[in-house]
């Protein structure tokens, strides 16, 4: 009965401190960057925990973030935020989350968040996205595959 009860006590603890942990992650959405970069997510490649949360801000005029389609982890719900409003989502399931903002998905304007340990493989198989976008991708791709 000792031995269980110090069981209990160690899961509830390791899930509250799991809770204390869960990191709040803010994300900018600029028309340019430091680096010189236009239409851009900063950070671009967003690498989160399970249960973090993940937020989206308007600290430049004309952007939001939604999720792409077919491009989020099975059982997490599509999302679409609204053009100069703050957008948050938790991300609960590992994997991948492709974001975009819909006015400048031409322009490039995509992020990736990568929660846990992610197969980069295939993720942008099969889909449809502009040139720009694409080029960013597959850079951060290459970055987590590192
Ligand atoms: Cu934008």
């Amino acid at each position: 009965m000792k031995k269980f009860v110090l069981l209990i006590t160690t899961v509830l603890f390791a899930l509250s401190v799991n809770l204390l942990s869960a990191a709040e992650i803010e994300v900018k959405m600029l028309n340019k960057d430091a680096d010189g970069n236009t239409m851009v997510f900063e950070p671009m490649l967003i690498k989160a925990e399970k249960g973090d949360t993940v937020t989206f801000l308007p600290t430049e005029k004309g952007h939001m973030a939604a999720s792409m389609k077919g491009m989020l982890p099975e059982g997490i719900k599509k999302f679409k935020g609204k053009i100069n409003k703050a957008v948050s989502i938790v991300v609960s399931e590992d994997g991948l989350y492709g974001i975009k903002c819909t006015p400048h998905f031409a322009n490039g304007m995509v992020a990736i968040i990568a929660v846990g340990e992610v197969n980069a493989e295939g993720f942008l198989d099969g889909k449809k996205i502009p040139k720009k976008s694409k080029a960013r991708m597959e850079e951060m791709l290459a970055e987590l595959a590192n």
